[in-house]
């Protein structure tokens, strides 16, 4: 007989097993509950109580007397324990003498749907809007879904509407409709809010002003309030942007966002509602963009009513691959102030690129603010947690199965900030996935729940390195999707211009003490550290210091070379990706891993896109070599600059077979 070297015959016995393995066949569309039990079944499971000196919202699980026992504060806090419940079972957390307790971090925990009336959705990378605003009927089994997953995960309140509002929203048509929409998301517990329209008056009844402090503009606030909790009762309130890109506001009438925000209050207090005021403002003559929030708002610090509550983004621009936090955390001391994530991923890629933000929220909520001393973090200063959400009609809701983890991922850290982003990845990929048949638990945690959590935890700064690494931001084009970094007509604080400031000198946006001083925004030590080119954090070191491209980074690189190589390394770790997933067919279903394989292929290649196109256009300034350990740019700076990514008419890039942008003249993509 032929001696088989031990390579081969361990080959033949692993082919061997994986054969006897199937994965289980599922396309996405049951996200993270998944793997769990129904929360009918898990419910039927347990002795429930409730016991009003439990926190409202929380609950105890717990096993005594031969039975599983959940105890809880009110309804809300018993659906949430059930939930709790499901999710330690479908992770093997849930084994005898299981004893958990827990109420959630914050008391606001809501999304945010950019969607429009005409069923568009701003920014919506997951098809047409899940309320289908245009339809007869509301689309009841979606909302319920939709009420269901967001309750399995603590979120408690839903904003409908875009922000960029649609006074027609407050008509009586609709306000019946988001009544309908209201009585069935009460069932799992949420709160339904609306976004406004500061017009609303003019626009509805022909008032002749929107002056906050104008009798009749009151008046109509306040019946207009009255209208809307004789149809819901346990309305939740408004969230508006007012003078703010376009839109008007109490600005407008010489009056500041807190006169504006408190008509408002004053309108919603009597049943109990609350507005949700943004504080993202900047104006195009502003020298630095990034100031301006802590500008306009600091003076107003304290006169905000007790109802309002101050929603400010995350970082100090918009939601880029990576921001500072917003100063203006660090800086209210009398006002409530409310996180704004962006679940959505209009500068990562849309619903096109794998990027768990896990890690870029919890960097935010981490990080120090030193208002109060050390220990300020983020996390502590705000009181509540608003994310911008990525559904659509999709089957799946978010229309990457990937994307999913997101909606998860902001759901359980607006219930536990102090959760970790691997905690959260790690329970995503269990209940997303299905153990194939065949396949021992041990053996699913180390070949594909390991490796896939691995992909989710380098995910994000893979996008940052291959978009805008060093501190870079804003560098994209038309879309929020792709590369322009040439980009300098129009209002200049719309063009990638205005922040990577490159010319022959160097690159970066100074914003020390001698440029914008944007760094005295932040609290001591933090506005030495970003100050001091020694101590600035190195992934931030572009956002706070215009720098000679000869300097030496810590690796003893030059700027150059480092900018280069950052553009490598995202490219190489989504290459990494891709030969991961290669390697995971046949844990999963072919449904989902063949959506995965062409987005990744996608990924990588709009990663080399914005290589070449960022490099490329550098370059004509640094005049220096790409360093010899890059890969060499594939398209020459010339066949990229001015040109755009075809889009279809909902703004969804378009790619050819291979997974390659299509890159066209603007003059084509300009065309209707
Ligand atoms: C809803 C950015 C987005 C806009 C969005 C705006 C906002 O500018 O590109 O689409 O508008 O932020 O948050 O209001």
């Amino acid at each position: 007989m032929r001696a088989f070297p031990f390579a081969v015959l361990a080959g033949i016995f692993l082919a061997a097993c994986s054969s006897s393995v199937r994965p289980a066949e599922q396309d996405g569309t049951d996200l993270w509950l998944a793997a769990g039990k129904p929360y009918g079944e898990v419910l039927a499971s347990v002795q429930t109580a409730i016991d009003p000196a439990l926190p409202a919202e929380g609950f105890h699980i717990y096993d005594a007397g031969g039975a599983r026992h959940i105890d809880a504060g009110s309804e809300a806090g018993l659906r949430y324990g059930v939930y709790a419940l499901q999710r330690a079972e479908a992770l093997g957390q849930a084994g005898p003498g299981m004893d958990l307790q827990e109420k959630p971090f914050y008391d606001l925990r809501i999304l945010n749907h950019w969607d429009n009336l005409d069923d568009t959705v701003e920014r919506g990378y997951a098809g047409l809007s899940m309320w289908e605003w245009t339809a007869a009927e509301i689309p009841e089994a979606r909302i319920r879904r939709y009420g269901e997953l967001c309750a399995s995960i603590g979120i408690n309140g839903s904003v409908l509407n875009n922000v960029n509002s649609n006074p027609l929203m407050l008509d009586a048509e609709h306000i019946a409709r988001v009544a309908k929409i209201a009585d069935i998301l009460r069932e799992y517990g949420i709160k339904t809010y609306i976004s406004i329209k500061w017009t609303s008056p003019i626009a509805l009844d022909g008032l002749k002003s929107g002056d906050p402090l104008d009798p009749k503009v009151r008046a109509w606030w306040k019946d207009k309030a009255d209208e809307i909790y004789a149809a819901i009762p346990d309305f939740g309130g408004f969230l508006v942007k007012a003078n703010s890109e376009g839109q008007a506001g109490p600005q407008d009438y010489g009056r500041t966002h807190a006169d504006g925000a408190n008509m408002l209050a004053e309108a919603l207090k009597p049943h109990g509602g609350i507005v949700m005021w943004r504080a993202f403002v900047y104006a195009p003559t502003s020298p630095d963009r990034a100031n301006q929030a802590v500008e306009e708002f600091l003076p107003l610090d304290g006169q905000f009513a007790d109802n309002v509550i101050v929603q400010i983004k995350n970082g100090p621009v918009d939601f880029q691959p990576r921001e500072p936090f917003s100063p203006l955390f660090g800086k209210l001391r009398n006002t409530k102030m409310m996180m704004e994530f962006q679940i959505t991923q209009e500068y990562l890629g849309f619903s096109n690129h794998l990027a768990y933000l896990g890690t870029m929220w919890k960097e935010c909520l981490d990080s120090d603010t030193y208002r109060d001393g050390p220990g300020s973090s983020v996390a502590k200063m705000v009181t509540a947690v608003a994310g911008v959400a990525n559904t659509g009609q999709d089957a799946n809701f978010t229309g990457y199965v990937f994307a999913q983890a997101n909606w998860y991922a902001f759901g359980r850290l607006a219930w536990n900030p102090e959760l970790s982003a691997e905690e959260i990845a790690d329970e995503w990929v269990r209940q997303t996935f299905l153990k194939p048949e065949g396949m021992s638990q041990k053996a699913f945690d180390k070949k594909f729940v390991a490796p896939v959590h691995d992909i989710l935890m380098a995910s994000r700064e893979a996008v940052v390195n291959y978009e805008m690494p060093l501190g870079l931001h804003h560098l994209f084009g038309g879309t929020h999707y792709g590369p322009a970094p040439w980009d300098r007509l129009g209002r200049p604080d719309w063009t990638p211009a205005y922040y990577h400031k490159a010319d022959s000198a160097g690159i970066g946006f100074d914003r020390t003490k001698s440029g914008s001083d944007n760094v005295d925004q932040y609290n001591e030590p933090l506005a030495s550290t970003y100050e001091n080119l020694e101590t600035c954090p190195e992934n931030l070191l572009l956002w706070f210091h215009h720098l000679p491209w000869d300097y030496k980074l810590a690796s003893g690189r030059t700027l150059w070379d480092e900018i280069c190589l950052h553009y490598n390394r995202g490219i190489q770790t989504v290459e990494g990706f891709r030969k991961t997933w290669q390697e995971l067919k046949p844990y999963v279903s072919p449904a989902l891993w063949e959506e995965t394989d062409r987005k990744l292929t996608i990924q990588a290649n709009d990663g080399r896109w914005w290589r070449d196109a960022n490099v490329g256009y550098f370059q004509t300034f640094s005049g220096r070599p790409v360093p010899e350990d890059v890969e060499p740019l594939r398209t020459p700076i010339d066949s990229l600059i001015f040109r755009v990514l075809l889009s279809d008419r909902l703004g969804m890039p378009q790619h050819d077979e291979e997974g390659n942008p299509i890159i066209v003249s603007m003059r084509r993509f300009r065309r209707p």
